[in-house]
């Protein structure tokens, strides 16, 4: 492997007989990241390293409620700043008490507004509420969800309310785990509640909902039958569904075939039975209900042990995704240091064979 974390070991680089680089290991007090081939060990700073100064005081000014110093650490965040380890090294011991929903259905089912009222409805039961608005289609922050920050306007004078965009960033996966980070860093600043819209249902948007205790499936009737939801694979993330446009025919009849889908699932007195609810969120018919249902969820989240084992699983990949994004970076530059390249030499002259090849680099 690539990165190898050796506890109560320190690394050194060596040459074997044949010329062979790799590195040793001597026993030490040190945690050590080994970054690849020709690299020096570097030693870790560990968790209990100081916080540079600027990045504190961005911390605290955040925490005191400067909307700039938030804007900005979510900017390193978004942008895999060179500052992102000290950041969330400084906000995570902060983070752990918002409560995070996840609201998604078809594109145009209305998500937006319906994300819009349910932050009236939180404001006047006093929650600070954060949004944030994830499109993957988007190349880049805010472009499709700006007529959204529009119909939001009503927001914008209320302290208590925190909007942001997320567009695409860097590869696949890398935008459900910055959203997971902005999430994070929300929840740090105090956020009550942190409302997150993924537009469509394609695999970004159910990765990003993975972060979301509650997730709110929002459908229309014309949206057609309940089949799709099966086929989105809906059913399986959905925590509450939402049949939003009531106003429209055929309204009842999703409802009925919504419920009959629900209580074909397998259900005992301990298990959270999805409740599907009316909404017209337009004229904010049906969202105080749907506002009350999320709180039964996340109420059961606590009693039932569920909000516990989430949060584990979302911390198992949270970590997961750190390692792979690390893999991914020092993998793409496995061949560009002089070991590497004398590597490709060896492959292209048939005296290595492509699986030894990588049986080296994973060695080092
Ligand atoms: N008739 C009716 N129209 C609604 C209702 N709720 C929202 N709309 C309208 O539906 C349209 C789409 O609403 P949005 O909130 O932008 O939907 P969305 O799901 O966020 O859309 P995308 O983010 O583009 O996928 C808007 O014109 C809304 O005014 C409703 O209950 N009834
Ligand atoms: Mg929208």
């Amino acid at each position: 492997m690539f990165l190898r974390i050796v506890r109560g070991f320190s690394a050194f680089p060596a040459k074997s007989r044949s010329g062979e680089r790799f590195y040793a290991a001597r026993r030490g007090p040190s945690l050590w990241y080994t970054g690849g081939v020709a690299k020096t060990p570097r030693k870790l700073d560990g968790a209990k390293g100081e916080i540079p100064e600027r990045i504190a005081r961005l911390i605290s000014d955040m925490r005191s409620g400067k909307r700039l110093a938030l804007a900005r650490l979510i900017s390193k965040v978004e942008n895999r700043d060179e500052d992102l380890h000290e950041v969330m090294r400084g906000i995570y011991a902060l983070s752990g008490k918002a409560e995070v929903w996840g609201i998604t259905g078809p594109p145009g089912a209305g998500k937006s507004t319906m994300v819009d009222r349910l932050a009236v409805h939180l404001r006047e039961r006093g929650k600070r509420v954060a949004i944030v608005a994830v499109d993957p289609s988007s190349p880049f922050s805010g472009g499709a969800i700006l007529g959204d920050r529009i119909r939001m306007q009503r927001h914008t004078s209320d302290d208590g309310v925190f909007i942001r965009s997320l567009g695409t960033r860097g590869k696949h996966g890398g935008l459900s785990h910055a959203t997971k980070e902005v999430v994070l860093v929300l929840d740090a600043a105090g956020f009550d509640v942190i409302l997150v819209e993924t537009a469509g249902v394609g695999q970004t948007e159910l990765d990003v909902l993975k972060l979301a205790q509650t997730v709110i499936v929002t459908l229309v009737p014309e949206s057609g039958d309940s089949i799709q939801v099966m086929k989105a694979g809906l059913m399986e993330i959905a925590d509450v569904f939402a049949v939003n446009k009531a106003d429209r025919p055929e309204a009842d009849k999703l409802v009925k075939e919504l419920v009959t889908m629900v209580g074909m699932n397998d259900h005992d007195e301990n298990s959270w039975i999805i409740p599907v609810l009316k909404t017209e969120a337009v004229r904010d018919v049906g969202v105080k209900e749907l506002t009350d249902a999320i709180a039964s969820h996340q109420a059961w989240l606590t009693k039932s042990g569920h909000r516990e084992e989430k949060g584990r699983r979302f911390l198992k990949e949270e970590v997961l995704d750190i390692l792979a994004e690390r893999l991914e970076r020092t993998l793409a530059g496995a061949f560009e240091t002089r070991s590497g390249q004398e590597l490709l030499e060896q492959l292209l002259r048939r005296e290595i064979d492509p699986y030894s090849a990588a049986d080296v680099i994973s060695r080092v």
